[in-house]
């Protein structure tokens, strides 16, 4: 078996890059690598090259879009139409026409391309929602191999998809897959009802059938490289890199607040601002005793939304800083630019508080990278939206309503006063979650229910819902692991590719650090 994978960016990787720390990147290239395969997508340039490099056993396979096609394709209909909508964002959805008829013709083009490098025993992984045609065109040139496709965004309610011109016709062609998978059973739920209510499909269980095609639906709610973060950050208590140290320079004594985001309306960035103003406004105490440092790199700046929310958290920043700073202390910090993940490894492990308030997230690995960087012997708290994917897992982060600006006020106070056998307890129930549902298990989950082949020897353990703990091995595991202890069976090749650190790339929205796809 040769596995494919297909994600709107691709990034081939320089000849001499070490092995970096963690994400969505490293996980497929790793898979790709076992298997030996071909990573398919858009280079990320405008022009008209197309090019395949090889690494190793792994082909990177690269087109250009023409400026019509990044136009019409990726920031027209994938960012102002699916975007918007598939965050519940009705109100943002600009949808044109031909737009939509340029997606399709990238997803064309894409596909006639593809074709020709497949071969019989290939099984094909299709990411996210810029490629969800991909599979039906490749069908109808022939293709008959395995193709799943895997939607790291929340998918809605029919009632709300079906407010999109032509959703009907987009949501059929997915019966051409063998499986999709989603980050949540929610989204599972709601993709299935979007089959049967707006394409008359007929459910069983969790297959749906659509006219001779059967597609298997189910939730593989994605993870992080928990151990590689864990390391990072313990690390960084040592090596302090330049950010961090100024950060603690400048914080003291202070206590920090932590969020960290691409730009984009649905994390619910100026939200959160909000809400820290009106945590100081009624707990004016705490007022010189904290910081909130917001990370949030811009991403899809040609977007006018975007631009948009750029300009509002600015303003907004700046008037709570006028409101509530004193001369030797600002209340709120912006910066946006991307770190690397040695230095947001870094900031997790500083705050006190990790803030993550989505409006709407498929998932949210800021929240698993989060908790992974804690000391677990004075680790911080979560705050956590219930709108994040992520909630559905982490039920011991304190859950918000991220639309109710007290509410979240509110934890933050509780979060800050929270003594330290809670943090404790609530950390290791959380660490447990998201070790025992890292990267690895999620794509091998995923690879073995697209290929129906086992594919390591290792047991894939099942998620626990929080609080079941048990006693054994894994929790024996991860307490071992969070103290630092050595762990059998990793192989320090591992570890080291932990200490040479990662990159920050310059988009990190586009380019993404543990995203390669958006
Ligand atoms: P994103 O919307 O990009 O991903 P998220 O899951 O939080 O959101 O991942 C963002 C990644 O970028 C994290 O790994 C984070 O560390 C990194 N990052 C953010 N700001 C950074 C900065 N300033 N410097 C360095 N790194 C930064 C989409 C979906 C999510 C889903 C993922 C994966 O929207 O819901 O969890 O895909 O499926």
């Amino acid at each position: 078996m040769r596995l494919v994978v297909v994600s709107n960016r691709v990034t081939i990787p320089d000849r001499h890059e070490k092995a970096t720390a963690g994400g969505l990147a490293v996980a497929l290239r790793e898979a790709l690598e076992k298997y030996g395969g071909l990573w398919f997508g858009w280079s990320g340039a405008v022009g008209e090259d197309t090019r395949q490099v090889q690494r190793g056993n792994v082909t990177y396979a690269v087109t250009d879009l023409t400026e019509a096609e990044r136009q019409s394709y990726y920031l027209g209909f994938s960012n102002r139409a699916l975007w918007p909508i598939m965050h519940y964002r009705l109100g943002l959805t600009e949808f044109q026409r031909s737009d939509y008829m340029g997606y399709l013709g990238v997803n064309r083009r894409f596909a006639r391309a593809l074709a020709g490098l497949i071969q019989p025993d290939d099984v094909i992984w299709i990411h996210d929602y810029h490629l969800i045609p991909l599979a039906a065109e490749l069908r109808r040139r022939g293709v008959t191999n395995r193709i799943g496709y895997f939607h790291h965004i929340p998918w809605p309610s029919a009632d709300v998809l079906g407010a999109l011109p032509f959703s009907a016709t987009l949501v059929r062609t997915l019966a051409a897959y063998d499986l999709i998978g989603m980050q949540t059973e929610l989204d599972v739920r709601n993709l299935i009802g979007g089959l049967v209510d707006l394409c008359g499909a007929r459910q069983e269980g969790r297959r749906v059938r659509l006219g001779a095609r059967e597609t298997l639906m189910q939730a593989f709610p994605i993870g992080i490289d928990v151990e590689a973060f864990r390391r990072l950050a313990a690390a960084s208590v040592r090596r302090a890199v330049t950010p961090l140290r100024a950060t603690r320079e400048s914080l003291g004594e202070r206590k920090l607040v932590i969020g960290v985001d691409r730009l984009d309306y649905s994390k619910g960035i100026v939200q959160r601002l909000e809400a820290f103003g009106q945590f100081l406004r009624s707990h004016p105490e705490q007022r010189g005793n904290v910081s909130l440092l917001q990370i949030a790199p811009p991403s899809r700046s040609d977007v006018p939304e975007y631009a948009e929310l750029d300009r509002m958290s600015d303003e907004v920043a700046g008037r709570l800083n006028a409101q509530l700073g004193e001369f030797d202390w600002t209340p709120i910090r912006v910066v946006k630019k991307a770190y690397s993940r040695t230095a947001l490894a870094g900031f997790y492990r500083r705050a006190q508080v990790g803030l993550v308030t989505p409006m709407r997230d498929g998932m949210n690995l800021v929240a698993k990278e989060y908790v992974a960087a804690q000391d677990p012997a004075d680790p911080g708290v979560l705050v956590l939206s219930r709108f994040a994917g992520a909630a559905q897992q982490m039920g011991e982060a304190l859950i918000v309503n991220p639309y109710d600006t007290h509410e979240v006020a509110e934890a933050i106070r509780t979060a800050l006063a929270m003594p330290k056998s809670e943090r404790i307890r609530r950390f290791e129930q959380l660490y447990h979650v998201i070790e025992t549902t890292d990267i690895d298990w999620w794509r091998r989950r995923y690879l073995e229910a697209l290929t129906g082949v086992p594919l390591s020897t290792g047991a894939v353990e099942p998620p626990r819902k929080t609080g079941t703990r048990t006693k054994g091995d894994s929790a024996t595991r991860r307490a071992s692991r969070a103290k630092g202890a050595a762990v059998p069976g990793r192989t320090d090749t591992k570890s080291r590719a932990v200490a040479a650190g990662h990159k920050a790339s310059p988009h990190p929205g586009d380019a993404g650090h543990s995203t390669p796809v958006r």
